[in-house]
């Protein structure tokens, strides 16, 4: 096992140079995936990219894998070769022969033995708390990758849009921190390479098998994932099969003519909106192309712009309904996971991709990683489209994406509507009450602010007070709470990119470290203190994580509600206005019969008589009470 996993470490593939170099003769420069693994799929598909690829015979040196087809395209800029690897096949490294009309080639393909997978590809489940964090802002481990020798200009921390040389390392030199906050999951917005100094964020790649030069290396990936796994800390990687970044070199030169939706200068754009007023909205509503895909009545061009168009007018939409795009995109995710023995994916742009390549996408990911949890990133505050696309059901177009659940946007537009805008806290209720709509409801991933959106601390009508009160609900409401970096501390920040700004601590020339207690002001340790002792709370209560959810009372100011799990019942009071006294009813519920109530949070007060139970909630507040 060692050996084999310092082979797949030292060992990458890598083109071979041809004997004689005339301008014809065959190249390859890239080898898509770079190496594999034995008894992991029956089969490869290996992208080539290079020249004069025009292939009439690839054959490889190690006896029980066959080449069992080729196909050169793009003018032999590209050549996929599909190899079997039978059960029987030993591991090391081919070497795949390629002959064309005006030479040969060859390419290296090491494959290696399975590392052990205890510990590896866990999944989540509601016991865990999960905290996003932007590589790049978060802390500085390495200052010699600030600046990569092919990158000049794109590092500076005093501009927005720079790389501000957050990288991996930082991410693993702070694991102590965040252990000791007390989240146990990560998410990572992506690592792979980018091609832009402006590409801080990760969203546009140009190479799906790199790290981004920035961030670290893959084995820094690696030791990352194995360092969190040793504390009991799982990884969600960020993926995005929808598309790549414009400077990806496939953009100029697609591998197939129908690899991306459209081309750089031709494509639909994923924003534009077909009839703002289709369903009766304003025209400035943005999201009514959500609204057609749910809808069965619409004819496929109201949809057709926002799964084909390119995000934002101008990413490259991956054409995921072409078999070869679909292979090669199933097996980037199954390379990230069996180079890293990451837990999950969250899963970016989850509407703008056919739900057919969902469907395959996850039956091919689940065959080998059955336990491994996929997040999709549906950003709408309407449940009914939101729930269209949990996994675990069929809707009416017969296909069940298969996706293991959804960031809870509706949850997070209340909050934001109850705790700044003075909407009815009954709100809250009515989300709940579409959990109906969801297969697994309790394992809906509910959030108050992320890197997409301004800081909750930095909301117009936010306070200190608020930014606790957005916490309380998140870690004790029904689901798998997330939550972004710095709020913890309540960072300031406002639109993209300003809610992403440095972890203060992060960077060896900073001034105070937030990262310690020492380093915190009396207003960042007071809503840390708070969080941290919720966290705790979670994991001391299994009620609180895993525990059914019942109504107890809901009003224009008031929710209470219970978590009930096998042997224990929690009461959360909720109030968002001024202090109050409440009489709730428990008849009913698991809770009729407590004969008393133990106040673990909060100041509100409650008193038992029978089935019923006085409750005095101070102004603002949220307390939560264990009922025996
Ligand atoms: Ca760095
Ligand atoms: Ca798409």
């Amino acid at each position: 096992m060692v050996a084999a996993s310092l082979a797949a470490d030292v060992l990458v593939a890598r083109p071979r140079q041809a004997a004689s170099s005339p301008d014809n003769s065959p190249v390859v420069t890239k080898v898509e995936p770079p190496n594999w693994w034995l008894r992991l799929t029956p089969e490869l598909m290996v992208l080539l990219s290079g020249r004069h690829l025009e292939a009439t015979g690839v054959t490889c040196n190690l006896s029980n894998l066959v080449v069992e087809r080729t196909q050169a395209t793009a003018g032999g800029n590209y050549l996929f070769v599909w190899l079997k690897l039978e059960a029987e096949l030993k591991s090391g490294t081919a070497v795949c022969r390629i002959s064309t009309p005006t030479g040969t080639t060859s390419f290296e393909l090491p494959l290696a033995a399975r590392e052990q997978t205890i510990h590896k590809f866990q999944g989540l489940t509601t016991a865990v708390v999960v905290y996003l964090i932007m590589p790049d802002r978060f802390a500085n481990g390495d200052p010699s990758n600030d600046e990569p020798t092919d990158a000049q200009g794109s590092h500076d921390r005093l501009k927005l849009r720079t790389y501000h040389g957050g990288d991996l390392r930082g991410i693993r030199e702070h694991l102590d921190y965040l252990k000791d906050l007390g989240v146990t999951t990560l998410w990572l917005t992506p690592i792979v390479k980018n091609g832009a100094t402006e590409d801080y964020h990760g969203y546009s790649a140009v190479d799906l098998y790199g790290v981004e030069p920035h961030l670290g290396s893959l084995r820094e990936y690696q030791e990352l994932v194995a360092a969190g796994h040793q504390q009991r800390m799982k990884i969600l990687f960020d993926i995005v099969p929808n598309h790549v970044g414009p400077k990806h070199p496939w953009v100029a030169q697609p591998p197939l003519p129908d690899w991306f939706h459209g081309t750089a200068q031709r494509h639909l754009n994923a924003s534009a909106p077909v009839n703002g007023a289709f369903y009766g909205e304003g025209e400035n509503q943005g999201h009514d192309l959500f609204e057609a895909i749910v809808d069965p009545h619409a004819p496929p061009r109201l949809r057709r712009n926002l799964t084909d168009g390119w995000f934002a007018g101008v990413l490259p939409d991956m054409n995921t309904e072409n078999p070869m795009v679909a292979q090669y995109l199933l097996q980037n995710a199954v390379w990230w996971a069996e180079s890293s023995g990451l837990d999950g994916f969250r899963v970016d742009t989850f509407p703008y991709v056919s739900r057919q390549f969902w469907a395959r996408w996850h039956a091919g990911l689940r065959r080998i990683y059955p336990q491994l949890t996929t997040i999709g990133e549906v950003f709408h505050p309407d449940a009914s489209v939101t729930s269209f696309f949990a996994g675990g059901q069929k809707r009416y177009d017969g296909i069940d994406t298969g996706v293991s659940t959804l960031f809870d946007y509706p949850m997070y537009f209340v909050l934001h509507d109850v705790l700044l805008n003075g909407a009815p806290v009954g709100r809250i209720a009515d989300v709940l009450r579409h959990d109906a709509l969801y297969p697994r409801p309790d394992e809906l991933v509910t959030f108050f602010g992320n890197h997409d959106v301004p800081r909750f601390a930095s909301a117009e009508g936010s306070s200190a007070a608020k930014l606790k009160l957005a916490f309380g609900l998140t870690l004790t409401l029904r689901g798998i709470p997330q939550l972004y970096y710095g709020d913890e501390i309540g960072m300031p920040g406002g639109g993209d990119p300003d809610n992403r700004r440095d972890f203060p601590g992060g960077w060896r020339e900073d001034a105070k470290s937030a990262f310690t207690e020492a380093g915190r002001t009396r207003e960042q340790q007071e809503v840390f203190t708070w969080v941290q002792t919720l966290l705790r709370l979670r994991r001391e209560h299994a009620a609180l994580g895993s525990g059914h959810l019942w109504h107890l009372f809901s009003d224009e100011a008031t929710y209470i509600f219970a978590r009930e799990s096998e042997d224990e019942r929690v009461l959360v009071v909720f109030n968002n206005s001024k202090a109050r006294g409440v009489d709730v009813t428990l008849r009913d519920t698991p809770l009729q019969g407590a004969a008393s109530a133990t106040r673990l949070f909060g100041e509100a007060s409650v008193k038992l008589s029978g089935a019923e139970a006085h409750v005095h909630a101070p102004a603002q507040s949220l307390s939560i009470f264990v009922l025996n």
